[in-house]
């Protein structure tokens, strides 16, 4: 079973996130930020993980740990459901388009974190939502899911098109990253022989 359940509880948020990896994309995403349990929603749909999140943060000071601690508690689960990433495609990129907004991301399951994200939001706000914490987000499920990702905002205008194509070109990405390669089921796809 390529699933995993973290709970993770600071004096900033108290976290419980599952996931199955070889799910159909049904969700049932719960952080009292509205924009984000939509967004979370997408990488759900469209990665067709399995996801439930909960999240009791600290909303009072602003939206910033909640979606950052999520990110990291979403990136411990993946690398927790990953396992030995035994027969996995490993990379995996999506080129999405949202009426305005066109972004490409790229990843590598690699285990080593690196983001690089050229995606420039137009707003400050979407609604009451920070949009610097899209890139809070990826960074956190970057470093500690062990992924290599690369996002680039080809066009866009639209705020909330912007990120929402980001959430879900990554979410492509993953679902074709991690989907098991029937040729090379049995083995770890690196010539190292591990990830
Ligand atoms: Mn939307």
């Amino acid at each position: 079973m390529r699933s995993a359940a973290i709970t993770r509880k600071t004096a900033e948020t108290d976290i419980s996130v599952k996931i199955d990896l070889d799910g159909t994309g049904t969700y049932d995403n719960r952080t009292s930020v509205g924009f984000f349990d939509h967004m979370l929603d997408q990488l759900s749909r469209h990665a067709l993980i399995d996801m439930t999140v909960r999240c009791s943060g600290d909303l009072h000071i602003d939206d910033h740990h909640t979606v950052e601690d999520v990110g990291i508690a979403l990136g411990q689960a993946l690398a927790q459901a990953m396992g030995d990433k035994r027969g996995i495609r490993r990379y995996g990129s999506c080129l999405l388009p949202m009426d305005d907004a066109l972004v490409r991301a790229a990843l590598d399951l690699s285990g080593r974190p690196y983001l690089v994200w050229n995606v420039a939001l137009p707003a400050a706000k979407i609604g009451s939502f920070d949009t610097e914490l899209v890139r809070e987000f990826f960074q956190a499920l970057s470093t500690h899911g062990g992924i290599t990702l690369h996002v680039d905002l080809l066009h866009g205008i639209n705020a909330h098109h912007i990120a929402e194509a980001a959430f879900k070109a990554v979410a492509r990405a993953l679902r074709d990253a991690l989907e098991v390669d029937p040729r090379k089921a049995d083995a770890v796809p690196s010539t190292k022989g591990m990830l």
